[in-house]
């Protein structure tokens, strides 16, 4: 499929995929660290890794899932992996056939980071990722993908209300029965090669899938945004106050009994908000994965115009100085200072699972 046919399935569908993006040494080069990366978080929680592996219930995401942000370096932050050709053509062609009023916009790369199930892990729920169409998560398969291997499924053709044009605006919340009926239809389990890249719109209903297998299933995650001029993002004194509540929440979680699910909620506090604010700054690249300047001057423009809310040894770019706003900083650390409050009170009453 060329490039106007893969628009037009991105548009229509609401997904494409691209086998053998990303070369095999690179991404056998990816799968060794993050797995290395993993390995050493499930030690720090005290998880001894043969009992984590075969105890599903923990997972920073949802039970036996493991979200976790990458380092800025390579192989991470390299420009196959972060701005592939084919990902840049397509999220080019996307951004082309909105028209003329999006003419100042431009992608970002928000988040990059890595999902992975463990053995065990059981099916996630159908979920949007975002109700906004102006945000496309991208996956590369670090391993090869079977209906053992806790594949992704998607709804294709979700990502928008029935016969409504695709926009990249907001969707309506989901009425009563909604998403049953989405998942009642067709749905596509993606099972593909490592090295493949599967985008999808973030409107999409999706989940990750029951892991049969019995290895850990790694993959890297990518948020693509269509920024434009009026979009705001929160002073870095505000995410540095909310990546403290994060930890505080998420050290909450690793205090209390292993099989609490007072521990799993933290862990799922921690992690929704860590992605909140991740989102609204338009960047995960802050002062904690700041890019150093040595890997930014090796990046092409693309890779650069991607990253430019980032923070580059500890140099505040103009695109974040001109974005940055006061009420959205207010409203981080009002969130934050919400879920440190809920988890502790559900911890403290023993009340199980806050809300999300
Ligand atoms: O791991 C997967 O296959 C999907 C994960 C996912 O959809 C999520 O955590 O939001």
């Amino acid at each position: 499929m060329d490039g106007p046919d893969l628009v037009e399935l991105y548009r229509n569908e609401g997904y494409a995929i691209f086998q053998n993006a990303v070369r095999p040494d690179t991404v056998a080069l990816l799968r060794r660290e993050l797995e290395e990366r993993l390995h050493r978080t499930f030690e720090k929680y005290g998880f001894d890794v043969p009992s984590a592996l075969g105890t599903p219930a923990f997972g920073n995401n949802t039970p036996g899932r493991w979200a976790a942000l990458v380092p800025s370096r390579r192989p991470f932050l390299s420009e196959e992996v972060i701005a592939n050709p084919r990902v840049i053509e397509l999220l080019r062609g996307v951004h082309g056939s909105l028209g003329s009023d999006y003419e100042r916009y431009a992608w970002s790369l928000g988040l990059i980071g890595s999902d992975t199930p463990v053995p065990a892990a059981p099916d996630q729920f159908p979920h949007r990722d975002d109700r906004r169409g102006c945000l496309a998560t991208a996956n590369l398969l670090l391993v090869d993908v079977d209906e053992t291997m806790s594949p992704t499924e998607i709804w294709p053709g979700s990502h928008l209300p029935p016969g409504t044009e695709f926009h990249i605006g907001e969707i309506p919340p989901d009425g009563p029965g909604d998403l049953d009926r989405i998942v009642a239809g067709p749905a596509k389990k993606i099972c593909a090669p490592a090295g493949t890249i599967v985008i999808r719109d973030q409107r999409l209903v999706h989940r990750g899938t029951a892991h049969h297998g019995h290895v850990l299933r790694p993959m890297m995650t990518f948020w693509y945004q269509l920024a434009g001029p009026r979009d705001r993002v929160p002073y870095r004194w505000a995410t540095r106050f909310a990546n403290a509540a994060r930890r505080v929440t998420r050290g909450m979680g690793v205090r209390v009994k292993e099989t609490s699910p007072a521990r799993a909620a933290a862990f799922w506090h921690a992690h929704r908000y860590g992605c909140n604010v991740i989102a609204m700054s338009l960047s995960d690249r802050d002062e904690q994965l700041e890019i150093p300047s040595e890997l930014w001057e090796s990046l092409s423009d693309d890779a650069k115009g991607l990253l430019r809310y980032g923070c580059v040894d500890h140099e505040f770019s103009d695109a974040y100085r001109r974005a940055r706003s006061l009420p959205l900083s207010v409203a981080v650390m009002s969130e934050g200072v919400l879920r440190v409050a809920r988890t502790a009170t559900a911890i403290v009453l023993g009340r199980g699972v806050p809300e999300p």
